[in-house]
């Protein structure tokens, strides 16, 4: 073959892409299944295909992803934890392994004792099973996924808002229309770098862009304002606006009194703040925060766009329904150029978050505690509602519950979570504990290695399968080759496991697109609509937005144009006041530690560090200081540096730049081992989404000698 069609598997633009064989780059034939992979490596070019979204861009990641599915470490047969050791086993063996255990666990320990954690990459039909898997497979309430630690805060924001959350409100189109764009904690250049042309062609139809972050990132350096704001500190930041806003009368009264409720609250919530105040808190003057309301509040459209920044703190969710709060204000939702969109992170963070891999969700955003939900779901399922689970608990107390041997058994497919949950310490001894880890990956990732067995599976290249994007647009990507050695499908594995627990007749499923078939009817008549979506159509059409009814509907581009999603269709403002962030800088730990993304790597990495044009870009991990801050703090650029909180410590070089604030440090999330950030971060959780503080840590830095490190990691360990 010389050509295939394929979707990039990093973020949630899902980008189009065709590679195609150089013949320049062609080797030897593999000398066994192992090297299978090796033949094919370096010898594709990948290039972008039109579509709706990247308009046929792609990033540095998509162009090299192939790298990292036609790597030579691919997972090519089970392994299996005997003497100590992985070693080679045949499926029939693992699976027996993984099967008569789940039986003993749930004999002996009852089914809640196994934890399932999926994640944002999986496709819909996988996530769908993932869930049905846990539910009813095994019985357990405890399954949750990564996107606790990415979507969480805006999802369950956009849902007491508006009654749901589809990431974007609005389509992508209606960059170019807005005249005020407001980035909030979002680096679209390094993170969505395909859509930067969006907000290009915004500014050049005269759009004013204020970016919100406490560095000067390459998002930054289009902004016609940068507030560079002291982490932890959007929510005050938003409440200023909003005072700023109603103040000045730049707000949109029909739309407040004919599509809104709880207007009247705010005035209790906007007491007492005063810009001046909230500039000091913020770190930033208080012009520039009087600028950004002015600009917002007197442009006719605009967008409000919120990630990961504003998101992954423990007051995350208030701080994105307080800048909603300014959407509604000014009636710049539900028409062109107007909305609200939460940056959607992996390539299905958003259809994961509506199938039922949540804790407490049940498939097409269904919820698990409602009686009529449940009843469905189980008519569809063809069980007793009563068979369903109840709500089980987030992702991060999955991990607390392994701590303290609640849960036993932990099934994790599609996630490494040894390294992207907070205060790992915890966590590794929480896996460490269990009576048995299954990882399902494509690599022997950090958390693999913990394993006591575990299942190669297929890459974005071998199977098929739908992911939604960051729009909500469900697109269908289609295997373009066979499975390497003996990886499998993850859902083909559920299916076996399933079928050993003598619950195979829910689980009789031969093609992907027979799952999809079920989980059209299981969204049926939910928030998120799948049912008018085919495999069919997804081919003909290329991309259908949800909800999508029936199969003559469109699909809904642009929500909210007359209705919002609650019973009496108007959105609420939210008038709940601020909590308090228990972790602050102190004499001890007087710096704030942030964290996030660098272009070339992928959340943990272990996807692209096994790309070796993308591993080349940064090999190792480091941390962003500025010089004022290394000067006290006796730091050389390429130093390596002890980053220390009071959850933990890890170490990473040391990157002088002028582009963060002196009293803040940003450390990329995509290295393992030592030089994970998460050692540091701290276990707190946001209480209403229980989404982690990623974001703020408050730490202490120094230089030391790369040995000692090395020897004083060692000695933590112990
Ligand atoms: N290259 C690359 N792209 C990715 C990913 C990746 O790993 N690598 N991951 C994907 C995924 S899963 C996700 S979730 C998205 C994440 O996409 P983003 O959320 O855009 O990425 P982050 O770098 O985590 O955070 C964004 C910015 O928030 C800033 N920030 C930190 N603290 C604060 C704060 O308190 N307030 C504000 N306003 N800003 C703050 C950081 O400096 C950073 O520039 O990216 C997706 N795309
Ligand atoms: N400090 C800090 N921590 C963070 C964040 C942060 O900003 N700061 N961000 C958080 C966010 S937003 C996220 S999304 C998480 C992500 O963190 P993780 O959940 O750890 O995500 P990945 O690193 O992508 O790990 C996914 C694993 O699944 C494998 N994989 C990929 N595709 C598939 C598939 O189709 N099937 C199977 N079975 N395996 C597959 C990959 O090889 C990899 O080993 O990290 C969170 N952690
Ligand atoms: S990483 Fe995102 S922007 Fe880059 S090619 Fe992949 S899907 Fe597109
Ligand atoms: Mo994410």
């Amino acid at each position: 073959m010389n050509m295939m069609q394929t979707q990039c598997p990093f973020c949630s633009v899902q980008c189009k892409i065709s590679l195609h064989r150089t013949e320049s780059g062609i080797m030897p034939a593999p000398p066994s299944a192992e090297m299978h992979s090796a033949s094919r490596y370096s010898s594709w070019q990948a290039e972008g295909v039109p579509n709706a979204a990247s308009q046929g861009r792609i990033c540095v990641k998509g162009m090299n992803a192939h790298q990292h599915a036609m790597n030579r470490e691919r997972l090519m047969f089970p392994l299996v934890r005997r003497n100590g050791a992985l070693v080679r086993a045949t499926w029939e063996e693992a699976m027996e392994r993984i099967g008569s255990h789940f039986q003993t666990a749930i004999r002996q320990q009852g089914a809640d004792s196994i934890g399932v954690y999926g994640g944002g990459s999986l496709t819909n039909e996988t996530a769908y099973l993932l869930g049905k898997f846990a539910r009813i497979g095994l019985g357990t309430r405890y399954i949750d996924y990564n996107g606790r630690f990415c979507m969480s805060a805006a999802a369950s924001a956009g849902s007491k808002v508006f009654g749901l959350d589809r990431g974007m409100t609005c389509r992508l189109e209606d960059i170019p229309l807005a005249r005020c764009i407001i980035l909030a904690g979002t680096n679209i250049a390094e993170c969505q770098p395909t859509l930067l042309p969006y907000f290009n062609q915004a500014r050049a139809n005269g759009a004013k862009i204020i970016v919100i972050d406490p560095r000067r990132t390459s998002t930054a350096a289009i902004a016609d304002l940068h507030l560079q704001i002291r982490p932890g500190t959007d929510a005050m930041l938003a409440l200023a606006m909003l005072k700023i806003l109603v103040q000045e009368g730049w707000i949109d009264e029909e739309f407040i009194q004919q599509r809104t409720g709880g207007y009247e609250d705010l005035t209790t919530l906007l007491d007492g703040i005063e810009t001046e105040d909230v500039a000091q808190l913020c770190g930033i003057p208080a012009e520039q925060i009087r600028q950004a309301a002015s600009w917002y509040g007197l442009a006719e459209t605009g967008i409000i766009f919120t990630a990961r920044g504003v998101e992954q703190h423990t007051d995350g969710h208030l701080a994105v329904r307080y800048l909603i709060n300014l959407v509604l204000a000014t009636g710049k939702i539900g028409r062109p150029g107007c909305g609200y969109g939460a940056v959607t992170g992996q390539g299905n963070g958003q259809g994961g978050r509506e199938h039922g891999q949540k804790a407490d969700q049940l498939p097409g955003y269904r919820s698990i505690e409602n009686a009529a939900d449940r009843e469905y779901i189980a008519s569809v399922w063809q069980v007793d509602p009563a068979d369903i689970p109840g709500k089980g608990v987030s992702a991060y107390e999955m991990m607390e519950l392994a701590a303290c041997r609640d849960i036993r058994t932990l099934f994790v497919m599609g996630s490494n979570p040894v390294v992207s949950n907070p205060n790992i310490p915890l966590v590794r001894s929480a896996l460490e504990g269990l009576n048995m880890l299954i990882v399902a990956d494509m690599f022997l990732s950090e958390t693999a290695r913990m394993a006591d067995v575990v299942l190669p599976v297929t890459s974005y290249l071998e199977n098929t399968g739908t992911l939604t994007n960051l729009e909500g647009r469900v697109l269908l990507r289609e295997a373009a080759l066979p499975a390497p050695g003996e990886a499998r499908d993850d859902w083909r594995i559920l299916c076996d496991l399933a079928d050993r627990l003598g619950r195979g007749r829910h689980f009789l499923f031969q093609t992907a697109e027979e799952i999809f078939e079920e989980l059209r009817i299981a969204s049926r008549g939910g928030l998120a609509d799948y049912y008018g979506i085919t495999y069919e159509r997804l081919r003909r059409e290329e991309g259908i937005y949800w909800p999508c009814p029936s199969p003559e509907h469109q699909g809904v581009p642009m929500m909210f144009t007359e209705q919002f999603a609650h019973a009496d269709g108007r959105a609420s403002f939210t008038a709940t006041p601020h909590h308090a962030v228990r972790e602050q800088p102190s004499p001890v730990y007087p710096l704030i530690l942030t964290n996030g993304r660098v272009l070339a790597h992928y959340l943990t990495g272990v996807q692209t560090r096994r790309s070796a044009a993308l591993a080349a870009r940064e090999l190792e991990n480091f941390v962003e200081v500025h010089p004022l801050t290394a000067r006290q703090h006796h730091l050389q650029d390429g130093e390596w540096t002890e980053i220390q909180s009071a959850h933990g410590r890890f170490f990473v070089r040391c990157r002088i730049s002028e582009n963060i604030r002196p009293d803040t440090l940003f450390v990329p999330m995509h290295w393992g081992g030592t030089q994970n950030v998460n050692e540091a971060t701290p276990p707190e959780l946001d209480p209403y989404c229980k989404m982690p503080g990623f974001k703020l840590t408050a730490v202490t830095i120094r230089p030391v000698h790369v040995g000692a490190a090395q020897r004083q990691y060692q000695s933590m360990q112990c």
